[in-house]
């Protein structure tokens, strides 16, 4: 089996999984089964930057190969171009992109350079697979200077319609770009179909029922991969005593108490605000729920330095206060917000605990808080999802409670159909969804993407 070669921006963590978010994990998974190489940043800013040496380390039969940026490369790359310019425009935000020549300069430039170190570190049977709006351009650099393995590439996050990536400066070269692979992988059929309806409009590209795309001299592969999580090992951590303490400490509080829990970065794509403000709604509007359901928001504060970040967490904090001032009680708190992280288990034992997991971005590639919910349900007496209709999930997590996130009666009342819901129906939309969960999950992710990608180095042989 020819070597795997994964490529991301952050590398890691291999051994605290415990803590890691769903890409990492992802990552570790489809790595471990074979052995392989994960090549991308080290983390670390430096003067010598990507002109430094590559750090090795071996976990087991992964080997982590990282190399450092420079502060300008950081602030055009990643703080610039990939999170003020591609990660508003993709999540349907114009009015919150920024466009700067200089920024657009730093990013080619750390795609070329990242490309410029790995390639000889290449041999000629890998299988290159190269994840996120971080490197869109990097498979094209590689091709330039002779690369001719597989090279895959995924998007974690949303494509946006034509209409809106062509509001993007210079859309043109980063889309030519993405042709030099041989697999394009989407979250869902809706992203992918974006996708190609840009190169269809603009470039008159033929399609294939198949997802076969031939444009300007090249046929790739397109496709929704839709990524999931490992839910055997979730499940038994959501069974694992930490699980069961975390989940005890809420079952002390005094009363009937029904919980609503949140798990998101503070992002402006997670829709928080909307969030809460459906939340003080569902008090207003259904008053018998007052002493009685509590919202929790685990919100790991993330980009810190962004304003746009600030914001958003300045905002949180004054409706929590507000809501909480007009509602609470003694001994009932109506929103509770922590911004400090819990292990993997802790918030498996969360989660089992929550009779309702309130997902609800304005948008989102996947959503895997909504997997891990559905996965650490008791069978015997589930909990309710209630999902936003344009988290990627939605798309195969239909028997969900799903709400339009922008209208915050709509959203209210999800949360107010959620709670009262009876057990039967419970337990029959979380069969639904659990069967989803398993069949859509991370090694099906994974070995669909490398299936195809593979396909394409046999057609080529
Ligand atoms: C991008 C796309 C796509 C959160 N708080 C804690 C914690 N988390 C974990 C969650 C989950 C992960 O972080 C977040 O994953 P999401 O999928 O919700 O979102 P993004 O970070 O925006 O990820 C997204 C994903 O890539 C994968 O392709 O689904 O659409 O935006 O696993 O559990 N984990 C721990 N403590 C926390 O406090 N341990």
């Amino acid at each position: 089996m020819s070597r795997l070669v994964v490529v991301s921006n952050r590398v890691g963590p291999v051994r605290e999984t415990a803590k890691a978010g769903g890409l990492a994990v992802a990552i570790v998974d489809a790595l471990r089964t074979d052995g392989g190489v994960w090549f991308g940043w080290s983390g670390d800013i430096s003067p010598e930057g990507t002109h430094g040496p590559v750090k090795r380390e071996e976990a087991g039969r992964i080997s982590l190969l990282t190399i450092d940026i420079d502060q300008a490369a950081y602030d055009t790359h990643y703080a610039g171009f990939c999170n003020r310019t591609l990660w508003p425009i993709f999540h349907y935000r114009l009015d919150l992109a920024h466009f700067d020549r200089e920024l657009e300069r730093g990013y080619w430039n750390v795609n070329n350079r990242f490309a410029t170190r790995l390639f000889p570190l290449l041999e000629d049977d890998d299988v290159i697979w190269v994840h996120d709006y971080h490197f869109l351009a990097l498979g094209s650099k590689l091709r330039t200077m002779g690369a001719n393995q597989p090279i895959g590439f995924f998007l974690h996050i949303p494509f946006p319609v034509p209409e809106v990536f062509t509001a993007l400066p210079n859309h043109e070269a980063l889309a030519r770009a993405m042709l030099a692979y041989d697999v394009v992988g989407f979250q869902t059929r809706r992203d992918a179909n974006a996708f190609i309806r840009f190169f269809v409009e603009e470039y008159g590209a033929q399609v294939t029922e198949d997802g076969l795309l031939t444009v300007q001299g090249r046929t790739i592969k397109v496709g929704a991969f839709p990524i999931g999580i490992d839910t055997d090992t979730f499940r038994q951590f959501s069974l694992s005593p930490e699980a069961n303490r975390q989940g005890k400490r809420l079952k002390t509080l005094p009363g009937d108490r029904c919980y609503v829990i949140g798990v998101d970065r503070i992002d402006y794509t997670k829709g928080l605000v909307e969030r809460f403000r459906a939340f003080s709604k569902l008090l207003e509007n259904y008053p018998e729920n007052r002493n009685h359901v509590s919202l929790i928001q685990v919100a790991p504060t993330s980009r810190d330095e962004l304003d746009a970040y600030i914001e958003i967490r300045q905002e949180l904090e004054q409706i929590t206060g507000n809501v909480n001032g007009r509602f609470s009680d003694l001994d009932w708190t109506p929103i509770r917000l922590t911004t400090r992280p819990l292990r993997r288990r802790s918030l498996a034992g969360l989660y089992r605990a929550c009779r309702v997991g309130l997902v609800t971005p304005v948008r989102d590639g996947m959503n895997l808080v909504a997997k891990e919910y559905v996965a650490a349900q008791s069978e015997v007496d589930p909990g309710v999802l209630v999902l936003s209709r344009f988290a990627g999930a939605a798309e195969s997590l239909d028997a969900a409670i799903i709400v339009n996130p922008y209208d915050v009666e709509d959203t209210a009342e999800g949360i107010q159909r959620a709670v009262i819901m009876p057990l039967d129906e419970r337990r029959d939309r979380w069969r639904q969804l659990f069967s989803k969960v398993q069949g859509e999950d991370i090694e099906a992710w994974y070995s669909n993407f490398l299936g195809a990608l593979r396909a394409t180095a046999r057609k080529a042989a």
